[in-house]
């Protein structure tokens, strides 16, 4: 059972407890990478929640294991409610499954099918005499977990590029003066849409040109935040002072340009998630390739005329020709406007 029906087969209670799950889950966000993130509620046989938990690093216990062990004897008869199908396949850890019979559940739904190799363990709990109802609160718990999906339907990270432009798309001012184009609030967004990805992605161009830090810089960070990967694109070498060689984050330089090979080689090292912060040239290759999954662009109501645009050439001749994107989401930003847009296919 999936889908739009299968939250009308749960109770007020269960479905709360996947609302729960799905905040649960929202604490691995950063870290688990390359594994999704997930949460977990346990309630007893009479529906009150035992056991919580949520899975924090790749190679720890899974979401199901935390919540069952905190639940311990009071899971006897009860009904496990997680973000993810529970697994049945033993990699670092596993399969949750089994932990799940030993527990002596009764009912068990899930958000999102496991669509990995291993496969979930769904049917398996339902072939054992488990009530399994999958499908409740999909949607939402597959955008949280949309790069991990992306990864594991396509084999490279989900890639979002982001930029800060003028009304008529400019980032910088005919004598390079570029900062601050967009308002403090604008800036303290992109921090946080930093902290959710596993790398940063610019060229040696920007990096010479603005020696940035790429850090996550927010105000209540947790004390254990991962730094996402820093990693630049091209073959010229930062001078030896250059911010991106300090210790605060990890920084890798690949020096090679083609977007696919860079983003295989992130792929490879568990990358789910960049963020394309690179200036017009990188962008350009990344879009010309189709290689973004989403914009977020944000514009300040500044007019500058000339100056570089926000992106290089595409190789369009003519309108109809012209990359087709649609606006998913649009928010004021102090000043200055946020528009989130997905890739039209075309
Ligand atoms: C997780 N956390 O809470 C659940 C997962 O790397 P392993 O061996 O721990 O297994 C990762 C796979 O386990 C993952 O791809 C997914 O199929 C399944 N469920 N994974 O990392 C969890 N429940
Ligand atoms: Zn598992």
């Amino acid at each position: 059972m999936q889908g739009v029906e299968a939250t009308a087969h749960v109770a007020a209670h269960e479905l709360a407890a996947m609302r729960r799950a799905l905040a649960l889950a929202e604490r691995g966000r950063g870290s688990t990478s390359p594994n999704p993130i997930v949460g977990c509620v346990v309630l007893d046989a009479a529906g009150r929640v035992v056991g919580e938990g949520f899975h924090l690093r790749a190679g720890g216990p899974h979401a199901e294991v935390v919540a069952l062990a905190a639940a311990g004897p009071a899971a006897r008869g009860g009904t496990l409610v997680v973000t993810l199908e529970p697994c049945r396949h033993v990699g670092r850890t596993g399969p949750c499954v089994a932990e799940i019979r030993r527990a002596g559940i009764r009912r068990v739904v899930y958000a999102v099918a496991d669509p990995t190799a291993a496969g979930g363990g769904g049917a398996e709990l339902a072939a054992a005499g488990l009530d399994v109802v999958g499908g409740v609160l999909a949607a939402e718990a597959a955008a949280a977990n949309r790069a991990w999906l992306h990864r594991v339907a396509t084999g490279r990270p989900f890639v979002t590029w982001k930029y800060a432009a003028t009304l008529d798309g400019r980032v910088a001012a005919a004598d390079g003066s570029s900062r601050w184009i967009t308002s403090d609030e604008a800036r303290r967004d992109v921090h946080l849409l930093r902290a959710q990805s596993d790398a940063i992605v610019i060229g040696t161009g920007t990096a010479l040109a603005d020696d940035p830090a790429l850090t996550v810089r927010v105000d209540d960070a947790a004390p254990d935040l991962t730094q996402p990967l820093r990693v630049v694109v091209g073959r010229r070498d930062l001078p030896p002072g250059a911010r991106l060689r300090d210790d605060t984050a990890p920084t890798v330089q690949l020096r090679k340009h083609d977007p696919a090979a860079v983003l295989a080689r992130l792929a490879d090292r568990g990358v789910l998630s960049v963020l394309l912060e690179g200036g017009p040239t990188l962008a350009a290759a990344f879009l010309r390739a189709r290689l973004v999954d989403r914009i977020v662009a944000y514009v300040a109501p500044i007019l500058l005329g000339s100056g570089p645009p926000l992106v290089a050439d595409l190789g369009i001749a003519t309108l109809a020709a012209g990359q087709r994107w649609r606006i998913d989401e649009v928010t004021r930003i102090g000043p200055d406007l946020r528009l989130t847009l997905a890739p039209v296919s075309a």
